[in-house]
């Protein structure tokens, strides 16, 4: 590693392999991550970005029941289809891995054995959810019930997708079966306990030193850890997961969210294997200088910031596999829908099992991967809840996307193939106003970086449009069209500083809509690069402008949100 690189290791949740994939999941953990990853990458930096699907608990149980398949057989259909669906969405991990691998079991079991030798693992006796009629213990999602924190009335077994909550499911209010709708009653069951109260000081600790965390990440968690930690049972009376090594649990199962984040671990090693390296894993996990990043959406904050933390602080223990703590887990908030009904727009929670949700190999069939990045990174819930439209889709789209950014491209480089047979050389002195236009740019370009590099892609993407305006305001203000027919020289010495700044536009918009930036290279030759490390080019060239994104029309919007009302009135 050289001196100036930084090592990172960037991950988006695992997802359940359960369903297709939703805009409102790719825009909390998989598109923030793939831009911020992306832009890493161009700069140089040392950076591994992996990822892969969550195979276990109670999410895939319940779809295998409910279509009449083995749990692998869901796992496995549904890790392909996704892996697809993010190739086709162009997100690019370095490996997409799944949890129901040998050798996660075997992570998970050696995390299993080193916590409970360091005296964080005990047995006790607990209280679950039991159907008389089904003649089985209901874990997690399969009891529902009212949350006893907010009084949502769909809240599930074992956390509240409403409030975030997390409780024992007997803590429910009215609980019931998710199956059958009957009802439960309490029986005594044996598990094991992660010891988690033990590691409240040095998780306070650990949190409270975060100066860069989003304040609302942190402030949730360390009001969460104040608030009294439990001890968190660790297995379930389940038959799919990670078998137990101990011989009273030959038929539990580690619970979900005990395995899940080290299936982060598990895909670095699967990684470091492919390239032929299998020991380059530990870099990235066991180097303290490594920025590890975890993009998640805000309903998985609290595993990720207090158990997890506290499952590496408690393997590292003792120096032999020194895990270095998250660097970041930026949250993002959630995403609802905007949809037509009776007349008027309305806000709504997706609910998949309505369909009434966008899911993304469906828009993709309607829309190539650019334009929907683009959209979905203008409105990326940083900082509080956003809503999905496809009006603001068509809006954005055709007024920034195009109007702006693409109609640069196109002015200029229309103008170069035209006038100047498409090539230009460096003039002899750049043209009055071109040093002050360049250190404007440096200015944008600077605070696109800084919020970029705070995994902000979303204020990122205002700056390059800020970049975008600033650029068609230098063409407008050299008016080349008329310059061209006194000053030819001129004209060209301007066009030349455009060229330059159509550079830096593309390479800060390549990690949004990296295809067509692709595209830029067939026909713009010149460096895609900052203004801030250019040394001015002997020449820009091109072979001729091509439209990089095709107007998003009416019928092809009115299409997509008849699907929604469709949904709404359950159609
Ligand atoms: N599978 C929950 C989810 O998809 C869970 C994330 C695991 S990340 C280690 O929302
Ligand atoms: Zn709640």
């Amino acid at each position: 590693m050289s001196e100036n690189t930084q090592r990172y290791l960037v991950t988006s949740a695992l997802p359940y392999a359960n369903g297709p994939l939703h805009v409102g999941q790719i825009s909390g953990a998989y598109l923030p991550a793939d831009i911020f990853v992306r832009y890493l990458r161009m700069r140089g930096e040392d950076v591994v970005y992996v990822c892969g699907t969550d195979d276990h608990g109670v999410p895939i149980t319940l779809t295998a029941e409910r279509e009449g398949k083995s749990p692998k057989e869901v796992v496995d259909f549904w890790w392909a289809h996704m892996k697809e669906t993010f190739d086709r969405f162009g997100i690019s991990f370095d490996n997409f891995s799944h949890t129901s691998t040998e050798i996660h079991a075997e992570n998970t079991r050696h995390f299993y054995e080193k916590l409970k030798s360091g005296g964080y693992i005990s047995e006790a006796e607990s209280k679950q959810m039991y159907s008389a009629t089904e003649g089985r213990f209901l874990p997690d999602r399969y009891v529902e019930g009212t949350c006893p924190v907010c009084g949502y009335k769909e809240a599930r077994g074992d956390q509240c997708d409403n409030c975030g909550s997390w409780y024992e499911a007997y803590e429910l209010i009215e609980p019931h079966s998710k199956i059958t709708g009957g009802p439960v009653e309490v029986r005594e069951t044996t598990h094991l306990y992660f010891d988690l109260p033990k590691f409240s000081e040095r998780l306070t600790e650990y949190i409270s030193g975060q100066e860069h965390w989003r304040t609302s990440v942190k402030n949730f968690i360390l009001g969460f850890i104040n608030a009294g930690l439990e001890k968190r049972p660790i297995t379930r009376d389940i038959s799919w997961g990670v078998p137990v090594p101990e011989p009273s649990f030959e038929d539990k199962r580690f619970y979900v969210w005990f395995d899940a984040h080290i299936g982060y671990i598990s895909s670095t090693m699967e990684w470091a294997e492919r390239i032929g390296e299998p020991d380059k894993w530990r870099e990235y996990w066991q180097e303290p200088d490594t920025k590890m990043i975890h993009f998640i959406g805000k309903d998985n904050t609290v595993f990720h910031t207090t158990m997890w933390p506290a499952q590496l602080m408690g393997v590292a223990e003792g120096g032999e596999e020194p895990y270095a703590l998250p660097y970041d887990v930026p949250a993002n908030e959630f995403m609802n829908l905007e949809v037509p009904v009776e007349g008027e727009r309305r806000a709504m929670q997706m609910s998949t099992s309505r369909n009434l949700a966008v899911w993304l190999h469906e828009a993709l069939d309607k829309f190539p991967a650019d334009p929907l990045r683009f959209y979905l990174a203008s409105t990326l819930p940083e900082t509080a809840d956003v809503n999905f439209s496809w009006r603001d889709f068509q809006g954005r789209v055709n007024s920034e996307l195009i109007g702006n950014l693409g109609n640069y491209v196109n002015r200029v480089l229309s103008f170069v193939g035209k006038y100047f047979d498409g090539e230009l050389k460096r003039p002899e002195n750049l043209p009055d106003g071109a040093l002050a236009a360049f250190s404007d740019f440096k200015e944008i370009e600077a605070r696109y970086e800084s919020r970029m590099l705070d995994e902000r892609p979303r204020e990122a993407l205002s700056e390059l449009l800020a970049m975008g305006r600033s650029a068609n305001r230098f063409f407008d203000a050299s008016a080349p069209w008329k310059t061209r027919k006194e000053d030819m020289e001129l004209t060209g010495a301007n066009l030349y500083v455009c060229c330059a700044m159509l550079g830096s536009i593309a390479y800060h918009a390549s990690p949004y809509v990296p295809d067509a930036m692709e595209r830029l290279r067939t026909f713009f030759d010149g460096p895609m690069e900052r203004i801030t490390d250019l040394d001015l080019p002997d020449s820009y060239g091109t072979s001729g402008a091509k439209p990089l994104f095709a107007r998003i029309e009416d019928e092809e919007i009115e299409a997509a949100d008849e699907k929604l009302a469709r949904a709404v009135r359950g159609e």
